[in-house]
């Protein structure tokens, strides 16, 4: 391979003079990503005994730890607990880091109930950004925000999205990626599933929520696969813990008097759907969305935080500034503490020369 001399006309040049060799940037980036692997939090959230736990003990782990016959109890979740599972795929590393929460909504107030949830996610942004901003930092740093938060909707035939719901997913929608799921979605019929699922869109549209907004794809095969998921939203979802063998295969269900939910069954809810989504289509998209519109709106956040005119500063500087400003704002309380326990010790002291006494005392 040769390279085409800058003064030597295009026309002139053979095809071999023509390859310049940026033709190979995918074969670099996947190797790159092949060494380094990926990184992806998914989160869940919503109302107590939804079945969050259920579904994150459903989504990988079977495929990974010895599947028992026996279901696995879940108690309630009562702080915010993460998993931590690598799946390796013909050599292509998925860190993946499952992220369950405490349900809400049972308590008698629930207000500001998402501030968990909102500190949690913040966190691993200021994680991040401490990261970035060191002297001595790491080649890149690792990627631990949260790429995906599942919001889990109670399932009802006659209803709307609940006003907790609403705000919840407005408090969040600026931080992260959400998809609106109907949690145990075997709880109503096929008709109040398409019913509620055009509800909660038009509800979701009134209330401007954003939720997380599908890429335009050129590919005819991409688009037709994205167009199903668009319009299966929100996910209609069952999980459930228990396990049969079936000619070999396993399989996750829930059984009835009346037959048997499964939960990678197409026709009896969306489970597959979202599992497609997360990991084949989206996962990447959804990273990339963290970094370049809800991390970056996070900094904008932090950089509002300062006064306006070190909006430019480096954040050591400002650092420095704000811890001295604190330091002298402290002697500042202290010295009056002080004259406060001297004109009280010493009210009854007719001293003709108090303040003198005072002055000697704190000198
Ligand atoms: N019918 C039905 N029940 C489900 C489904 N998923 C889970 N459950 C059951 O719902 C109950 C609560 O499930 P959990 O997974 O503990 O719910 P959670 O949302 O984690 O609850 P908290 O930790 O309290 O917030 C359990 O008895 C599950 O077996 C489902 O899809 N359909
Ligand atoms: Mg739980």
């Amino acid at each position: 391979m040769s390279r085409a001399k800058l003064d030597e006309p295009r026309s002139a040049l053979t095809e071999s003079q023509n390859y310049w060799g940026f033709a190979n940037f995918p074969n670099q980036v996947f190797r790159r990503a092949i060494k380094d692997g990926f990184n992806f939090t998914l989160m869940v959230v919503g109302r107590s005994g939804l079945g969050k736990s259920t579904f994150i003990n459903t989504l990988f782990l079977a495929e990974i730890h010895d599947m028992k016959e026996t279901p696995r109890q879940t108690g309630s979740t009562v702080r915010i607990e993460e998993k931590h599972v690598m799946l390796v795929e013909n050599t292509v590393k998925l860190n993946l880091t499952l992220v369950d929460t405490p349900g809400f909504g049972d308590a008698v107030n629930n207000t500001r109930c998402w501030e968990p949830i909102i500190n949690y996610v913040d966190g691993k942004f200021l994680e991040f950004f401490c990261e970035e901003t060191k002297i001595e930092r790491k080649d890149r740093p690792v990627d631990k925000c949260v790429h995906l938060c599942l919001y889990f909707i109670e399932p009802s035939g006659h209803g709307y999205l609940k006003l907790l719901d609403i705000e919840f997913m407005k408090q969040l929608h600026t931080r992260v990626n959400i998809v609106p799921v109907i949690a145990k979605a075997d709880c109503l019929t096929k008709d109040e599933l398409k019913r509620f699922k055009a509800q909660i869109n038009k509800d979701i549209a009134a209330n401007d929520i954003k939720l997380y907004k599908f890429p335009e794809n050129e590919d005819e095969k991409d688009k037709a696969a994205i167009e199903r998921l668009k319009s299966s939203l929100p996910f209609a979802i069952v999980g459930s813990n228990m396990l049969k063998e079936d000619g070999g295969k396993k399989i996750r269900y829930r059984e009835y008097p009346w037959g048997v939910v499964e939960v990678e069954n197409m026709a009896h809810n969306d489970f597959l759907l979202l599992r497609d989504m997360v990991v084949r289509t989206n996962l990447i998209d959804m990273i990339d969305v963290t970094r370049s519109v809800h991390y970056e709106n996070f900094r904008l956040r932090q950089m509002d935080k300062l006064p306006k005119h070190a909006m430019d500063r480096d954040p050591f500087t400002q650092m420095e500034e704000d811890r001295r400003k604190k330091e002298n704002e402290l002697a500042e309380k202290k010295r009056a503490f002080e004259k406060v326990c001297f004109n009280l010790r010493y009210s009854r002291c007719h001293c003709a020369q108090k303040n003198e006494c005072y002055e000697t005392l704190v000198s």
